[in-house]
């Protein structure tokens, strides 16, 4: 049992005192950091005088004395019970100091603060500042912090925190100090600090009003030559939001410290950014493209989030997705224009459906905006982010560009300065346009992922034709009855030429449960193209023939469509094969997939970017997802052979197309040179399912001979994975010794092997958490060996012994212990029990109940693993 209680949305009460100064003082000592706070507090206007004022603190905080205006707390005067700390009796006015002992060095949890590899970095979001001294750690209580900070000035010699350095000075002992000052009011889940031997590379940024900005990116010295793409992405983000949102900077410096220890991706601390190493650093020799794209979007959000975040903050963390749904779709946005606007959607989407929609069909699916939790870092969800970018984009695709514009400049117009709601993020956007968004708001009240029926009937007498949308949305948890949602349904009609119905292109908004929209003077029976660029988080139905959507692949207006149109193809296919697999009948090859992949091998007029996202096949993880009862092994085999099939069947074109693709011409991250690295490693993907000697050799000199991690990657994957185990053993071992001093670089390495699908993976898996390059208090090696064996090998970890899902469970309760945060974000795997077969569910809800049996189980597992059973 976990002693946390829920927290319900609907028991929100302002806070009764509002904190109007924070000075802090570290003292960072090898052993413990004292951390003395001087607060200035005001009771909050109409708030009842007898209430009394509460902190938040972790069991984990010594506190060491409490003062009230000079005076020492009489005992009668606090009371601390679990994280709560009540001061009674007190003046509508008053100074708080309040001293408390941590110990950083002993902090695995990586909340609050911690050393990172002899770095001090703190992490406050959600709930960490209450690990750092007692404070109301909750979003809607702001103030102006000033920090100082002391330390050994040969081992720290960088000390940094929130906004300006404004005084510094040297001490007895070879220790020194700075104090810093960020004059914006924010809440605690925005402070920061760092302090370590760290090296720097700078910039500056000129903004829109003339103002220049230093940029300052922190990292281990080794890896100073790592940064410059951050920097450069940084300063990209920094004009668009000029550009596309009217935004500007509002400090003199921002700084990025970049931290190998991390349990997400990074923090958009106000003025000081603290990044999990994965998403600042990037080097050609050590970083994929797709890496390199993840470090561009990282650092563009977390640089959004200064307004979507920080300058207008959050009431309450049920509020979470106003910041994070809105700073996903602004990254989004900004990585579509500084690349391809349909890959890039190509790539959400796919993520949605998978993962998301996974999330939204399992026990813990959540609306957009939760009623309740007991441990909030659950919640950082792809419901909450990705779901919620994708609320905010049907609010684009409502109101249009220009009055979506207005809404957001009405939105930070309104609430600078203030912590809001997702209501009164939606206000604004219904006060601007003048419409109704009630019914929109379901969005964020109601989970699940709606059902789309579309269903056709043309009228040749009258030449009319009529459109029939039915929607409907399985029971969530919270609510078995669900209300219908605000859709909007892009679409176009087609003529049987494939060209667009001049006038047809439009959003149609569906609201009623059903609802027929009718197309007047259509000459001839048409094709509909529906729910273009993926227009709504929704499934859809229409039935189509295969013939139809081999048609649209080729022909549909809409980029997303075509590539959706392919997919659903080979969807199909794969489920016959998968249908043929369980009947115990030898598979086939259907002919029509065969022509559409030749047809797209040898058309000239694709991008290779987009041609290599259209070659390739669903992912194992998606046709899991569609799957009514999920059948690990059919899935794997089937998706092999057709993979291998098209191999065989377009050997020769895959190989023309590798070789086109190959070039001799040193690296460059420019998107054509990005698009034909793709596509050469797609072609190279498909050869090596031959077990052909020939491609072997293919493979292995693309691995010598690139210069860049993208392609010598792929090439050790596709070794390493393939038939040829003598090979793959020696190109592992050659890629150790090249990259052992690499640490992002060995993660690849440990994920490569943690998800190579063939038999005898655990006991792999159980070698490589020996290899003295894995820690287990790293989360990235965490994710890189245990998250991927269990996530992206499907075949291995749901082995019918069990002894995958018993390998998890025993991890869990060791982590536990640990980091909660990570533990819990593994257990994922085990909570989608009911979607397996009845040995398999057995076996994976037995292994929830050991978890569950741990009698000092963290809130954070405790509250997955019981929401699960
Ligand atoms: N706000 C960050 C994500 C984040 C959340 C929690 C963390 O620690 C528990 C760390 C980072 C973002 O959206 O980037
Ligand atoms: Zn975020």
């Amino acid at each position: 049992m976990s002693q946390k209680p829920v927290i319900y949305l609907k028991d929100y009460q302002a806070p009764a005192y509002q904190i109007l100064t924070t000075d802090l003082r570290f003292e960072l000592n090898t052993e413990e950091t004292l951390v003395t706070s001087h607060l200035r507090i005001v009771r909050a206007e109409g708030a009842d005088t007898q209430a009394p004022l509460q902190l938040h603190g972790h069991e984990s905080v010594e506190l060491i004395s409490l003062t009230l205006d000079g005076q020492p707390l009489a005992a009668q005067q606090w009371q601390r019970e679990g994280e709560l700390l009540s001061l009674q009796a007190l003046p509508a006015e008053f100074e708080l100091i309040c001293v408390t002992r941590i110990h950083p060095a002993q902090n695995t949890a990586l909340e609050g603060l911690y050393l990172s590899d002899g770095i001090y970095a703190t992490q406050c979001e959600a709930e960490g500042f209450r690990r750092i001294t007692f404070f109301p750690d909750r979003p809607d209580v702001m103030s102006v912090f000033t920090t100082t900070l002391i330390a050994d000035q040969s081992q720290y010699p960088i000390l940094l925190s929130n906004g300006n350095p404004i005084a510094q000075g040297e001490l007895e002992g070879g220790r020194h100090w700075v104090t810093w000052q960020d004059p914006h009011p924010k809440p605690a889940y925005l402070f920061a600090l760092v302090a370590g031997n760290l090296s720097k590379f700078e910039d500056h940024f000129t903004t829109v009003s003339g103002r220049k900005v230093l940029l300052q990116i922190y990292a281990e010295a080794k890896d100073l030559d790592k940064l410059a793409y951050a920097m450069d992405s940084l300063k990209r983000a920094m004009q668009w939001d000029e550009e596309v949102y009217g935004r500007e900077y509002d400090l003199d410096i921002y700084m990025i410290v970049a931290v190998d220890f991390f349990n997400m991706g990074a923090m958009e601390n106000k003025g000081l950014n603290i990044f999990n190493t994965a998403c600042v650093l990037a080097h050609p020799r050590t970083t994929t493209d797709a890496a390199f794209q993840r470090v561009e979007s990282v650092v563009a959000h977390e640089y959004f989030h200064n307004w979507s975040g920080n300058r207008v903050t959050c009431r309450d963390w049920f509020q979470l997705s106003l910041k994070e749904g809105f700073t996903v779709f602004r990254d989004q946005c900004f990585s579509a224009d500084m690349h391809s606007e349909t890959l890039k959607r190509v790539e959400e989407v796919s993520m949605l459906r998978t993962a998301q929609f996974a999330e939204d069909a399992g026990p813990m699916a959540h609306p957009v905006r939760p009623e309740s939790f007991i441990e909030i870092s659950n919640f950082y969800t792809l419901t909450v982010y990705e779901k919620g970018a994708e609320v905010v984009r049907m609010l684009h695709t409502l109101l249009g560009p220009e009055l979506f514009r207005q809404g957001t400049d009405l939105y930070f117009a309104r609430h600078d300065g203030q912590a809001v709601t997702t209501d009164d993020f939606v206000q604004a956007m219904a006060d601007v346009s003048g419409r109704d968004l009630s019914q929109f708001k379901r969005w964020y009240s109601q989970a699940g992922t709606p059902r789309l029926q579309v269903r056709d009937e043309y009228d040749a007498a009258q030449q009319i034709y009529r459109l029939r949308l039915k929607q409907s949305c399985p029971a969530t948890p919270e609510a078995a009855e669900k209300l219908p949602f605000h859709m909007p349904v892009k679409i176009s009609l087609l003529d049987d030429e494939g060209a667009l119905i001049p006038g047809t292109q439009q959003v149609l908004e569906l609201t009623a449960a059903e609802q027929v929209f009718e197309f007047t003077q259509i000459q001839a029976q048409p094709l509909p193209s529906l729910l273009q660029g993926f227009s709504a988080p929704v499934k859809l139905d229409y039935p189509y023939t295969d013939a139809q959507l081999a048609f649209l692949s080729k022909h549909d207006n809409d980029g997303f469509n075509r590539w959706e149109a392919g997919q659903q193809l080979a969807v199909r296919l794969l489920q016959r094969l998968i249908a043929d697999y369980q009947a115990g009948k030898p598979f086939s090859l259907e002919a029509r997939l065969v022509e559409v992949w030749s047809s797209i091998l040898e058309d000239e007029q694709i991008d290779p970017a987009m041609k290599s996202l259209l070659l390739t096949l669903p992912s194992e993880a998606y046709l899991s997802e569609l799957a009514e009862v999920i059948d690990p092994d059919a899935i794997h085999q089937a998706r092999r052979f057709l993979r291998q099939a098209l191999a065989q069947a377009l050997e020769a074109q895959w190989l023309n197309l590798w070789t086109a693709m190959d070039s001799e011409a040193a690296y460059q991250p420019t998107r054509e040179e990005i698009a034909r690295r793709s596509l050469k490693n797609t072609c190279l993907g498909y050869l090596m399912t031959l077990d052909n000697a020939a491609y072997l050799a293919l493979a292995e000199s693309q691995f010598n001979a690139a210069d860049n991690m993208t392609e010598q990657q792929a090439a050790l994957m596709a070794v390493a994975h393939s038939n040829f185990s003598d090979s793959a053993a020696a190109l592992l071992d050659e890629f150790f010794h090249q990259w052992q001093h690499e640490s992002l670089v060995m993660n690849q390495w440990l994920g490569i092997q943690a998800s190579d699908p063939k038999p005898g993976a655990l006991a792999r898996v159980e070698l490589l958490r020996q290899h003295p390059i894995y820690d287990a208090r790293n989360p990235n090696k965490l994710r890189a060996v245990i998250g991927t064996f269990c996530q992206q090998n499907p075949v291995n970890f749901h082995a019918l012994d069990g002894q995958g899902y018993a390998f998890l469970a025993d991890r869990i309760l060791e982590l536990d212990r640990q980091n909660p945060q990570i533990a819990s974000r593994l257990l994922t795997p085990l909570t989608r029990w009911r979607k397996y077969d009845a040995q398999r569910q057995q076996l994976m809800q037995a292994q929830l109940q050991r978890i569950l049996q741990e009698p000092n189980l963290s809130g954070d597992v405790y509250e997955v693993a019981s929401k699960s059973v």
